[in-house]
């Protein structure tokens, strides 16, 4: 019989909660024949990911997922062999109740946020015994070994690869979304929070030597980039040219497509914890926007991914890319640690690289839950 999965996710805000859950569900199905429903408390999130499914429905079935409305007043249910909650979400009492009678007793994990920090690894995979005797594991994700690794489908790489040696893919994908290459262009898309350094990066890309074209998928960075070029009511599909800079609005895509989109870029602004992790397989140079947490605690995580990644970088492009990531994670202005990024630009392009192709010889954080079940069992 095959093992069924829980996977509980509450949308906290915006979409990395149900962007990884989404990514996550999808895997343990397609890539290890397991029976996955997905709890979801928001499906008008989940309709923007995969525009398919029905925001009204309590059960649908979609890319071999049962997607399930998490309803305020919870319905018994059968719990299933493997639970996850994501992201410390609060499962319903009902459902742990069940949990506790059922006759095998489930695997219940804690799927955690994405953190470079060091320990991490030595709390990834810890019980928590609780009071109704069952235990809790967390399942830390990480860039590190010791840690449950990060989201990557089995084919990934290679379908990256394949797309970025294949131009008229590229070309033919651009212009499915509505995109046209400027000849000569740097290629830069842009996920970002709002952000007050955005007018220096802008500043910097119109007064550059070389023509840019910045894509901009609709989201929270909107206002800020209307602010700089004195306009309102910016839709997907507009577009304005500034000095060497072309910016063009983009509708949000669906994560498939918006792979694609980072996989044709030569640089990613990305934000949160799922494109973060996108962007990194693609292989190219990128900018973080961490999601911002009270007492600044996010910005030691900050360093702290910027202390794995840089090594083996040179000095120089170190500091122009530490530099670059704390001003704009600090509203600071970012002209001249992007301009020194360009200094060292072939450097920091082997880097992203290398950088993913060293996180792609961990197992990917599907398959390490799989084996965790395996081997608690
Ligand atoms: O949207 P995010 O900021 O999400 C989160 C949440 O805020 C969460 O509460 C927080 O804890 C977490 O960040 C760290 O960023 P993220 O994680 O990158 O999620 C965005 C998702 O949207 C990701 O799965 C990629 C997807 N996406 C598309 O599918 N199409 C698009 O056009 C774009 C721009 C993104």
């Amino acid at each position: 019989m095959r093992a069924t999965w829980d996977i509980f996710c509450s949308v906290v805000d915006n979409y990395g909660d149900i962007g990884v859950t989404w990514r996550l569900a999808r895997q343990l199905v397609a890539e290890h024949g397991l029976v996955v429903r997905l709890w979801v408390d928001d499906l008008g999130a989940f309709v923007r990911l995969c525009p398919q499914a029905d925001a009204q429905a309590q059960r649908q079935i979609q890319q071999g997922v049962e997607v399930c409305l998490w309803a305020g007043d919870w319905q018994a249910t059968e719990p299933a062999d493997v639970v996850i909650e994501a992201f410390a979400c609060e499962l319903p009492a009902l459902y742990i109740s069940a949990m506790v009678q059922r006759p095998q007793k489930p695997l219940w994990l804690n799927l955690e946020y994405l953190s470079a920090e060091d320990w991490v690894a030595g709390c990834h995979g810890l019980p928590s015994l609780q009071s109704n005797g069952l235990s809790k594991f967390f399942f830390f994700p990480g860039f590190t070994m010791g840690s449950g690794g990060l989201l990557r489908e089995r084919k990934l790489l290679a379908q990256r690869r394949a797309f970025q040696a294949d131009e008229s893919a590229r070309t033919l994908f651009l212009r499915s979304i509505g995109v046209t290459p400027l000849p000569g262009a740097r290629l830069i898309s842009l996920f970002a929070y709002e952000n007050a350094a955005l007018a220096s990066w802008l500043d910097a890309l119109a007064a550059d030597a070389q023509p840019n074209q910045l894509l901009v998928p609709e989201g929270r960075i909107l206002a800020d980039l209307q602010a700089w070029l004195g306009c309102a009511g910016l839709r997907a599909g507009d577009s304005q040219q500034c000095g060497q800079l072309h910016i063009q609005v983009l509708p949000f895509i669906q994560q498939d497509q918006y792979d694609r989109l980072l996989w044709s870029c030569d640089f990613n602004a990305v934000r949160g914890e799922d494109s973060f992790v996108r962007a990194q397989w693609a292989g190219r140079p990128m900018l973080w926007h961490i999601y911002q947490q009270t007492d600044d605690a996010h910005l030691e995580k900050l360093e702290a991914f910027l202390a794995l990644y840089k090594e083996g970088l040179s000095a120089d492009a170190q500091r122009a890319l530490t530099e670059l990531w704390q001003a704009w994670n600090t509203a600071q202005p970012v002209e001249e640690s992007w301009n020194q990024l360009l200094q060292n630009w072939p450097e920091q392009q082997q880097h992203a690289e290398s950088w993913c192709l060293q996180r792609a010889s961990q197992p990917d954080l599907a398959a390490a839950l799989v084996q965790f079940y395996l081997n608690w069992l």
